[in-house]
């Protein structure tokens, strides 16, 4: 369900979103789910046990909400995120089947916009989901040119109600996410599973080169002032500051330039700039010493240099009885389990703000994500979803003390 033939690129709003949710909604209608798609696109799919729907006590108990996204990157691999989802679906149909009783409700949850392809910023439904939704997103442009107000308006949707209308879940105990690891760990370790301990501190960015276009065949080299040069210097200058640093991952993904002939100078380069790290402060001196580092050198090539933070997010730590209820039931699969510190960002980052937060990571082929050809064993995926269910019932017996998130 893609919006490219053959390659796998699923945007928020996009028509393969429509139809994975139309997937979805046929098999919790099967299992007589409660289904339903909020004003930012987020799949809900709440299972309120039958002593639940039963007891007057139906409010209290609250719920834990256990999922992933379902949008992608471009041309992307069909395990990052979905695998999530399917996963928390699984474990609610088999404790339907068990007949288990729970004090509270499940909600398995499709985000819609966890990797921002479409607007450049991250966690926009997860963000609604928490009651977190910002105003100013509502101007974020597409590379259609599109606002994502229009594009709500477009849907039936009031964009100014949308603010009003956002309220977090109540009552949530905490949330559950299965992931593939996006990294060689596990599969170095030959085990199936790990824990995540932290999610990595991620700053996105756009930066903009401006020059002066001119003629290719009569521009003299010492006289031109060309856009794309300094950005290609910039980029190389990232490139070796993160080659240089420990932990840091830096990288350019989208480039564009103007007027864009190839006889002509260019005079506006624009790039994306992606950077991570797990300790906030390192972030923070890395850009420091970019900024400093490219301005130095447009200045040498009498180029202006704009920066514009598009999302800036700081390291989120793992709830600890979350990551222990995690590793304790990863560790009845599999014994010895490892906490893997995540450089993907993930929805859990911003459930942190709303509840306690667990992950649990699965093995994935050679390391490999944003990628076609991603994959992930069904041996593993079974192993996954076991753990999963163990989480959750443990998770009964002793509630995530939310003084500890
Ligand atoms: O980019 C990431 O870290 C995640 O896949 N959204
Ligand atoms: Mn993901
Ligand atoms: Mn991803």
């Amino acid at each position: 369900m893609s919006e490219e033939p053959g390659k796998l690129t699923r945007r928020i709003f996009s028509p393969a979103m429509d139809s994975v949710h139309e997937r979805f909604q046929q098999w919790a209608n099967a299992a007589g789910l409660h289904f339903s798609v909020d004003a930012l696109q987020n799949m809900k799919i709440r299972w309120r046990p039958p002593e639940r729907a039963l007891s007057a006590a139906r409010e209290t108990g609250g719920l834990l909400v256990i999922g992933s996204h379902l949008d992608t990157v471009r041309n992307a691999g069909r395990y990052d995120g979905p695998l999530g989802v399917v996963a928390a679906l699984a474990c609610v149909e088999q404790l339907q089947a068990w007949g288990t009783s729970l004090p509270f409700d499940l909600e398995v949850v499709g985000f819609s916009d966890e990797e921002g392809l479409r607007f450049q910023t991250a966690y926009l439904g997860s963000s609604f989901y928490a009651g977190l939704f910002r105003s100013e997103w509502l101007a974020l442009r597409d590379d259609s040119g599109q606002t994502l107000a229009e594009l709500l308006e477009s849907r039936g949707t009031n964009p100014r109600q949308l603010l009003s209308r956002q309220t977090a879940p109540a009552g949530v105990l905490g949330y559950l996410e299965l992931h593939l690891e996006q990294g060689p760990q596990l599969e170095e370790l030959g085990i199936p599973l790990g824990v995540v301990s932290a999610i990595a501190a991620q700053t996105r960015a756009r930066l903009r080169f401006v020059g002066k276009s001119g003629h290719a065949g009569t521009t003299p080299m010492s006289l031109r002032q060309d856009a794309l040069c300094a950005a290609a210097e910039a980029i190389l200058e990232i490139e070796s500051l993160a080659r240089a640093s420990d932990g840091l991952r830096a990288t350019v993904g989208q480039i564009r330039a103007e007027p864009g002939a190839g006889n002509v100078i260019p005079e506006v380069v624009e790039f994306s700039l992606d950077i991570r790290h797990e300790q906030d402060h390192c972030l923070t001196e890395a850009l420091e010493k970019l900024k400093d580092a490219i301005e130095r050198d447009c200045r040498l090539r009498r180029i202006t240099v704009h920066w514009e933070i598009l999302q800036q997010g700081k390291s989120v730590p793992m709830s600890p009885p979350l990551r222990r209820t995690l590793q304790q039931a990863a560790e009845g699969q599999q014994g010895p389990t490892p906490m893997i510190p995540s450089g993907a960002g993930h929805d859990a980052a911003i459930m942190a703000r709303l509840c306690p937060v667990g992950m649990l990571f699965v093995r994935c082929r050679e390391g490999l994500s944003h990628h076609p050809d991603e994959w992930v064993s069904p041996q593993d995926i079974e192993v996954g979803v076991t753990a999963l269910l163990d989480a959750i019932l443990a998770v009964r017996s002793s509630p995530p003390d939310k003084t500890h998130p």
